[in-house]
């Protein structure tokens, strides 16, 4: 049989009449590693993640809180890419719907009875309209919530997977498509001219599952998982530096404007970019405000005004579509935020004496701090 997997058009994309599955969460991504004793021994012994079960194929990890059976699948292969981008649904009934809604669209889609991989039962895998390897699932092996198991701690304990990071071509059309799956814009960056940057959406009450960074894709810009506390992250950076593996460290450590969490950017051994992340908001009700940043305010992705190293903004890993093929890259036709910021002729502002109107109201007293400063 042949098949053809949509690749990313201009044009929106239509509210399908069919409702979305109720997504609870971010649940775990699969990424295929080209060198697997050599991801492990990133994702195991230095960041701790904890093996559920593994073969000569594939490890299945899973971070310190986690119930389910695993948080991030590696799987050996021959080019670096993501496989899936997993969400859990409420209940076995909504793969039905994922199934609807994705036709609908004129998705590929593929169902699996027994799962795509050990420890989940029924599945749903598609293309999704922008490109990406997306699966649903509810049913899934339990396993030991290692919460209380002081003894495995490590300094940097990895608790639990907080988010995806997708890099898209058109941010505001792939938002509107996020949202018809039943998401909510939590926090983005714009310009005065109608560009959106990149935004941050959410199924569970904090600020993101998923985010949609500008730039040329589908692409898969990071995964982010969580520790309880910032000196965590102090660790991870100390025992990096201790095992002579500070060059992995790509972004950080520091404070996010956006999501206000402290974060820091690891690149693991096939360059798929990893976030330790911590410490957002409480997003949970129905009218919870979107904070909408100025992509020229120096503060939005760092709030000390560290800047942003060019890579962050342009190496991502390929995603693969369901016949495990990289999906083809189509490019950014709106400007690119590392061009209108950092680039040759990009501006930002750290006070508002060079942007007055852009400063919220809610920020006018610091600023006058900062002024007599
Ligand atoms: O999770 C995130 C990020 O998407 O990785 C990046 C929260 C905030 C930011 S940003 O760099 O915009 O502060
Ligand atoms: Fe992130
Ligand atoms: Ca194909």
């Amino acid at each position: 049989m042949t098949t053809t997997d949509p690749i990313p058009t201009a044009g929106s994309i239509p509210t399908p009449a069919a409702p979305p599955p109720d997504i609870l969460r971010s649940a775990y991504m699969e990424l295929v590693v080209t060198d697997l004793a050599a991801s492990r021994a990133f994702y195991v012994d230095v960041l701790g993640l904890v093996v559920t079960e593994e073969d000569d194929d594939a490890v299945y990890l899973r971070s310190l809180e986690e119930f389910i059976h695993h948080n991030l699948v590696l799987r050996k292969g021959p080019v670096a890419a993501v496989a899936a981008f997993s969400y859990r649904v409420r209940s076995p009934e909504e793969l039905d719907r994922a199934v609807a809604f994705y036709t609908e669209l004129g998705c590929r889609v593929e169902r699996r009875a027994d799962g795509f991989t050990r420890g989940v039962g029924d599945s749903v895998r598609v293309t999704d309209p922008l490109g990406f390897p997306y699966e649903f699932f509810y049913d899934v092996e339990h396993v030991e919530r290692l919460a209380w198991r002081y003894d495995l701690h490590t300094p940097g304990a990895l608790v639990r997977l907080d988010h995806f990071n997708q890099v898209t071509p058109d941010v505001a059309r792939a938002v509107r498509y996020m949202e018809d799956l039943g998401f909510r814009v939590t926090e983005d960056i714009r310009d005065d001219e109608g560009t959106t940057y990149a935004a941050w959406m959410r199924r569970k009450p904090t600020v993101h599952d998923t985010a949609m960074t500008g730039g040329d894709g589908p692409r898969m810009h990071h995964v982010a998982f969580a520790t309880h506390e910032k000196h965590n992250i102090i660790a991870i950076c100390d025992k990096l530096g201790a095992l002579r593996l500070s060059d992995r460290i790509e972004r950080g450590p520091g404070r996010h404007g956006v999501s206000n969490a402290f974060y820091l950017y690891l690149r693991d051994p096939d360059g798929h970019r990893v976030e330790i992340y911590t410490q957002d908001y409480y997003t949970g009700d129905p009218d919870n405000p979107v904070v909408t940043w100025d992509v020229h305010d120096n503060q939005r992705r760092d709030w000390w005004g560290n800047p942003v190293v060019p890579s962050w903004y342009t190496e991502a890993s390929l995603v693969l579509d369901l016949d495990g093929d990289p999906q083809p890259v189509a490019a950014r036709t709106d400007t690119s935020e590392m061009a209108v910021t950092i680039g040759a002729d990009g501006f930002s502002y750290t006070r508002p004496e060079d942007d007055a109107d852009a400063l919220p109201s809610w920020k006018q007293g610091e600023y006058k701090l900062g002024h007599q400063l």
